[in-house]
C-alpha cells in the first residue's frame, strides 16, 4: 500500500494538506495552481496533487471534496494518503464480530463526524462506497526524496504499519483495538505524539479544557530541557517558559530536521502563522482551512532544503499578482515616456 501508481511524476508536486469538506477552498487552489477541470476531475499538464488526509467532517462539502480527491486518484493526477478523520470514519462505519462499530457512536464521535453524516444525508450507499475506498488509501508516502504522512514521521511506526491494509479485517480491527502495537503506531502517525505533562505543568487550551497531555513536536529534540513553547504543537499555541524534563520525550519520534524533507497536515496551525518550513526539511501544510483559515499548498519540484516561496495559497498567488501587475504598469509608464523622448528608440 506505499507503492504509489508507475506513472506517477515525483519530481513535480503540489502537496495539499487538510481539506474538511472546504470544497470551494479546493477548487479555487488548484484553479489557482494552474489545474484545469476535465470533467468531474481536475488535472495539470506538468503536475500532480499530493493529499495528506482529512477531506471530510467540519466544513460543509464534505461529499463534493471526496469525489473531487477520489476523481483525481482514479485518473492518476492525484496521490491521497490517509487522515486521522477518515481513519475514524471507517471505524465508524465498520462493525466487529458481535455486530458493534468499531468506533464508537458516543455523543463527541457522532459530533465530530456529523457534517459528513448531514452532507450525506440520503446517500449512505455512496458513503458505504467512500468508506470502502478509504480503507486502501496509503497511510504515508515514501519516495526516498520526499516523505509525506498526515501527522507525524514516525520510523518505528512506519515500520510497523509497511505492507498493511485496513482492507483486511484482522488489521482494521487490530488498528481499532485500544494497545495493540497496529492502534499505536496508527495514533503516532495520524494524530501525533502527546507526552503526559505533571501536574504542575498541566494547562488550559483554547477551549479552556485542562489538558495533562501535550501534543509536540516529532523533530529536533535536544538532550537539553526544553520548555512547554519549545516543544507544543501547534507551534505559538503556548507561551508556558515552564521546563520539562527529557526522559518524557523518550517515546516521541526524533527526526532529524536536516535529512529528507517530510511534509503532514493536521495541526490546525494558526491561520496567520508564517507558511514557511518549521525547519529545513519539516514542512506542515494545515493552517486550519477547515475553519477559517487559507488552504496552503507547497508546490515541490525535488529540492532537498525546502522554501517559504514554494508555499501557495490563494490569498498569495494574489497577493503576487497584484505585486506583478504593478510593476507591469511601471514598466508600461516608463517604456511609454520613454519612447515620448525617443520617439526612434526600440525600447
Ligand atoms: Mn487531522
Amino acid at each position: 500500500m506505499t507503492t504509489p501508481p508507475a506513472a506517477f511524476n515525483f519530481t513535480s508536486l503540489d502537496i495539499i494538506p487538510d481539506i474538511h469538506g472546504q470544497l470551494d477552498k479546493l477548487e479555487a487552489l488548484l484553479y489557482r495552481l494552474g489545474y484545469d477541470r476535465t470533467g468531474s476531475s481536475w488535472s495539470h499538464p506538468q503536475r500532480k496533487v499530493l493529499f495528506l488526509g482529512d477531506y471530510i467532517d467540519r466544513g460543509p462539502k464534505t461529499r463534493g471534496t471526496l469525489h473531487l480527491v477520489k476523481n483525481m486518484v482514479d485518473e492518476g493526477s492525484a496521490i491521497a494518503l490517509m487522515g486521522n478523520h477518515e481513519f475514524n470514519a471507517i471505524g465508524f462505519h465498520s462493525k466487529d464480530s458481535s455486530g458493534q462499530p468499531l468506533r464508537e457512536h458516543n455523543s463527541k464521535n457522532i459530533q465530530q463526524h456529523q457534517a459528513t453524516l448531514d452532507d450525506f444525508a440520503g446517500n449512505e450507499s455512496e458513503l458505504a462506497d467512500f468508506i470502502a475506498w478509504m480503507k486502501g488509501l496509503p497511510m504515508f508516502l515514501d519516495l526516498g526524496s520526499l516523505r509525506a504522512v498526515h501527522a507525524c514521521w514516525c520510523e518505528k511506526s512506519i515500520s510497523l504499519l509497511k505492507g498493511s491494509t485496513l482492507e483486511d479485517d484482522a488489521f482494521l480491527i487490530a488498528a481499532n483495538t485500544e494497545g495493540t502495537p497496529e492502534y499505536v503506531a496508527i495514533e503516532t502517525i495520524l494524530k501525533g505524539p502527546q507526552i503526559p505533562l505533571p501536574p504542575h505543568l498541566a494547562f488550559a487550551d483554547k477551549d479552556g479544557q485542562t489538558r495533562n497531555e501535550l501534543r509536540v513536536r516529532w523533530w529536533g529534540h535536544e538532550k537539553k530541557q526544553q520548555s512547554v513553547a519549545e516543544v507544543a504543537m501547534p507551534p505559538g499555541c503556548s507561551d508556558s517558559t515552564d521546563l520539562i524534563a527529557p526522559e518524557l520525550f523518550t517515546s516521541v519520534p526524533n527526526y532529524d530536521p536536516n535529512s529528507v524533507p517530510v511534509f503532514f497536515g493536521h495541526y490546525w496551525m494558526a491561520p496567520d502563522w508564517p507558511q514557511k518550513p518549521l525547519a529545513n526539511s519539516i514542512c506542515c501544510l494545515d493552517f486550519s482551512a477547515g475553519t477559517g483559515g487559507p488552504l496552503v499548498a507547497y508546490r515541490w519540484d525535488g529540492e532537498e532544503e525546502l522554501f517559504a516561496s514554494a508555499f501557495f495559497s490563494v490569498e498569495r498567488i494574489e497577493a503576487a499578482e497584484r505585486h506583478r501587475a504593478k510593476w507591469a504598469e511601471i514598466e508600461r509608464q516608463v517604456r511609454e515616456e520613454a519612447h515620448k523622448k525617443y520617439p526612434e528608440s526600440p525600447y
